[in-house]
């Protein structure tokens, strides 16, 4: 294995609005203009890790990489060992540099893409991941989504041997920015959810060939999705035991028979301007699943839509949006990363969604240096068709990239999270029993 230590070298300069966003909470107040709240202030029930403050992906995941019964932590070209994630070792090259202005006006070189520790807004090669086993071996695989329209690559886990892992290329082009690895087709695989080539559709791939490029099965006619459309999602909305696929214009029913002959059905709706991952979930415990998703990934607000008897939908704004405070009453910007699980173990699912942290450099977009927050939202049912959440805050200083993981990092049965941005990575773990 190859083993990294942490090489020190000259911190770059942290000005403007970078170091106002790495104040303590309690010094933060709302910019002139702004609408994001101020978090409250940090109760000790996260435990946050930084594990490290380069900027190499927008995404990370976890498995046990080397099946010595601790889970791992995977961000950009690197799994960082667990229980304590110090040891990093190298799944792909990592040559990138860039460079940082120091207070003398000399420049420093950095690991890794443009990004916090830089000052500069870049973008990485490595955008989304997903964990599973491709080949069958039994080991877990890295499956990478690189930048928007790019490649979707798998590198085979080398089952502890030593060197870089086999690169393998999945999907030539995968458009969209949130694509999602979930089984589509009901046969117990995962698929590779994503737009390509003007389509909707999802790649699948052959387990008695792992190693060939997955078949592409196109949904929707050609369309003007393209590889920054956002928005994108799945489950199944008509309860009749099929996935369906969702998108911010509307639904695509699965009809009974896979024949590839023919787009599926569309049902139009308004799902907003095109946020992050989106999911089809029964909110309120009446049967009909609901939709939640964010209602633009570089504005604000999250949102599930109350499916009514009728087909019809109906906006519940949990977060809030410059006009409206929502449920919670609690506002940030740029919800480009969604994920849901049972957080707290009562056998709801929770929402787990946070601020993208300089999706367009420290310039771009609303409020892009207000605190980089990650929240999970609490589902509480009233009855009658009633549901609310209740937010609790998770961390100030961290935000979300495109994606994240929800993961029991630790095995005390209850769920951690590990984010990669612009920042670095975080390993966020539940404090206390
Ligand atoms: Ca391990
Ligand atoms: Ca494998
Ligand atoms: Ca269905
Ligand atoms: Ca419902």
């Amino acid at each position: 294995m190859i083993a990294h230590t942490a090489i020190h070298r000259p911190r770059p300069v942290l000005t403007g609005m970078l170091a106002f966003s790495l104040m303590p909470a309690c010094f933060l107040m709302p910019q002139a203009g702004a609408q994001s709240t101020p978090p409250p202030a940090l109760d000790g029930s996260w435990k946050k890790q930084p594990l490290i403050d380069l900027f190499w992906a927008e995404g990370a995941t976890a498995f046990d990489v080397n099946q010595d019964g601790h889970v791992d932590v995977i961000y950009g070209p690197y799994w960082f060992a667990g229980p304590d994630y110090r040891q990093r070792t190298l799944i792909y090259p990592d040559a990138t540099r860039t460079k940082a202005k120091l207070e003398d006006g000399s420049e420093v070189e950095i690991e890794g893409f443009h990004g916090a520790k830089s000052v500069t807004n870049g973008y990485s090669d490595n955008f989304l991941n997903a964990a599973h086993d491709i080949n069958g071996d039994g080991w877990t695989d890295y499956i990478v989504m690189g930048f928007p329209g790019k490649e979707t690559l798998w590198y085979e886990n080398p089952k502890n041997a030593a060197g870089l892992w086999k690169k393998h290329v999945a999907h030539d082009v995968t458009d969209s920015e949130s694509p999602m690895f979930t089984d589509i087709d009901g046969d117990g695989r995962p698929d590779l959810l994503c737009m390509s080539g003007g389509h909707l559709g999802y790649a699948t791939w052959d387990p008695k060939n792992p190693e060939a490029q997955w078949t592409w099965h196109q949904i929707s006619p050609r369309l003007a999705f393209q590889r920054f459309t956002h928005g994108i999602g799945h489950g199944d909305v008509n309860g009749d035991g099929r996935t369906d696929i969702l998108e911010a214009t509307g639904w695509w029913e699965q009809p009974a028979v896979l024949d590839g002959k023919g787009p599926w059905k569309k049902h139009d709706a308004d799902f907003g301007k095109g946020g992050a991952q989106m999911y089809a979930t029964d909110v309120n415990g009446d049967g009909r699943a609901d939709v939640i998703t964010s209602l633009q990934a570089h504005g604000y607000g999250l949102a599930w839509h109350e499916q009514t008897a009728d087909g019809g939908w109906k906006r519940h704004l949990i977060t809030g949006t410059p006009e409206s405070p929502g449920q919670t009453g609690i506002i940030f910007s740029q919800p480009h990363a969604i994920e849901l699980a049972d957080m707290n173990g009562d056998g709801l699912t929770d929402i787990v969604t946070g601020k993208r942290f300089w999706a367009h450099g420290k310039g771009g977009d609303p409020e892009p240096n207000a605190p980089a927050v990650l929240w999970w939202f609490e589902l509480k049912r009233g009855g009658d068709g009633l549901a609310s959440y209740v937010p609790h805050l998770i961390d100030n200083d961290c935000g979300v990239g495109t994606q994240f993981a929800v993961t029991d990092l630790n095995a005390d049965g209850r769920p951690d999270v590990v984010v990669g941005n612009k920042k670095g990575a975080f390993a966020l773990v539940r404090a206390g029993q």
